[in-house]
């Protein structure tokens, strides 16, 4: 059936999203607390391929190493039955109170050792469970006064623990590579590696930069206040894009982790227009959680309708590359031809010399409001 997703779509879940209860500041649950096996079994049925989780959402942190066991047992079985495969997984170093002044980052020295002691444990488990990718999410590395905190002291803790934990993986002999999610704010009043690019920049510090890229996420750019796509498009050409958290946000408002393409269609259609033309093969995940107001049938909704979202902006960023008069277009911009065929001395100063007419450059209509309209014509399916 069209728009039924298959494994070769390669479409995950975290735990923590189809098993969102719905809990908010001002909110208690409103939906049940479901077993790791339980919602491995609803990704089952609702057609995704893979499922990620921190270490947490298997097992409770202060479970014994009998119940680990247990867990982890129930959990690969439900894998094995269901054909559900773990592409990534990660650490909590948010939710517990030890947190509270972020994990790597903190001023606390147990703190941080601490912090490596869980990774390293999550890190083991998630190998066990056949993950290749470990994200970094550093929900609580940040500040709500810089009096607290040295932006540099900072940054040189997180990049102490990324090597740190790039070592523990080599010495394993684990073939795991980790990727960093950024976020602007929330839970912090600024959290560091704010953005994409800073996290690119970072990674270039580190002592093994080859294992290491990023997960953009859609709503924490947007956030920001950014072009997403424009840095998932930077994240690629470094060979950075490990993995990728879809869902949406608006701009300028609490962070929202609304369903893919819930907010911001044009958006949605382009970045998967660009994940497709590339060929991106990594998982797309989605990091996002049904609206508080639903039970388990609007859950299940919530994650069919991310997967759907995707497939039918697919199908159109084909339609759109195929479609003549865009093509016509894009064609009429030169585009794909160079302006100049590289640097000598001689073609410098041939250039210094070359006449332009600056005047026609300028008065020439680039036609993107034809070119626009069009896309949206394709996306109202009208064309
Ligand atoms: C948390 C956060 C997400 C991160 C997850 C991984 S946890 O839900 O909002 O963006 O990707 O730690
Ligand atoms: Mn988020
Ligand atoms: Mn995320």
């Amino acid at each position: 059936m069209a728009y039924t997703p298959t494994p070769a779509d390669r479409f995950s879940f975290g735990l923590w999203t189809v098993g969102n209860p719905g809990r908010d500041p001002f909110g208690e649950p409103v939906r049940p607390v479901r077993d790791p096996v339980a919602l491995v079994e609803l990704l089952a049925e609702v057609g995704a391929w893979g499922v990620n989780f921190h270490d947490n959402d298997l097992v409770p942190i202060d479970a014994t190493s009998a119940e680990r066991e247990r867990i982890v047992r129930d959990f690969t079985a439900a894998l094995r039955a269901t054909g559900l495969v773990v592409p990534m997984a990660t650490t909590n170093l948010f939710s517990d109170p030890a947190f509270k002044d972020g994990a790597f980052t903190s001023n606390d020295p147990q703190v941080r050792a601490f912090a490596l002691q869980k990774t390293m444990r999550a890190i083991d488990l998630g190998v066990e469970c056949g993950a290749e990718i470990y994200v970094f999410w550093g929900g609580r590395e940040g500040v709500e006064s810089d009096a607290s905190k040295d932006p540099l002291e900072a940054l040189k803790r997180y990049r102490e623990a990324l090597n740190f934990l790039c070592a523990y993986v080599r010495d394993q002999g684990y073939p795991l590579r980790f990727a960093l999610e950024p976020k602007p704010n929330e839970p912090r009043g600024d959290i560091y590696l704010a953005t994409v690019g800073h996290a690119l920049a970072f990674i270039a510090t580190l002592d093994h930069p080859e294992m290491v890229g990023v997960n953009p996420e859609v709503a924490h750019e947007t956030m920001a206040g950014l072009n997403f796509l424009h840095g998932v498009a930077q994240a690629w050409e470094a060979g950075k894009l490990f993995h990728i958290d879809l869902n949406d946000q608006v701009i300028g408002r609490y962070d929202q982790d609304f369903r893919f393409g819930a907010a911001n269609l044009k958006a949605s259609f382009f970045l998967v227009k660009f994940l497709e033309d590339v060929g991106y093969s990594g998982p797309r995940h989605f990091d996002a959680h049904a609206y508080r107001t639903e039970d388990l049938a609007g859950v299940k909704a919530f994650a069919r309708g991310c997967m759907r979202t995707y497939l039918v902006l697919k199908e159109k960023a084909r339609q759109w590359n195929a479609d003549p008069e865009i093509q016509a277009l894009l064609a009429e911009l030169s585009y794909g031809e160079q302006a100049t065929s590289g640097y000598s001395r001689a073609a410098a100063e041939a250039l210094k010399t070359r006449s332009f007419d600056r005047a026609a450059l300028g008065a020439r209509g680039l036609a993107y409001e034809h070119l626009d309209q069009l896309t949206i014509e394709v996306l109202l399916g009208v064309r």
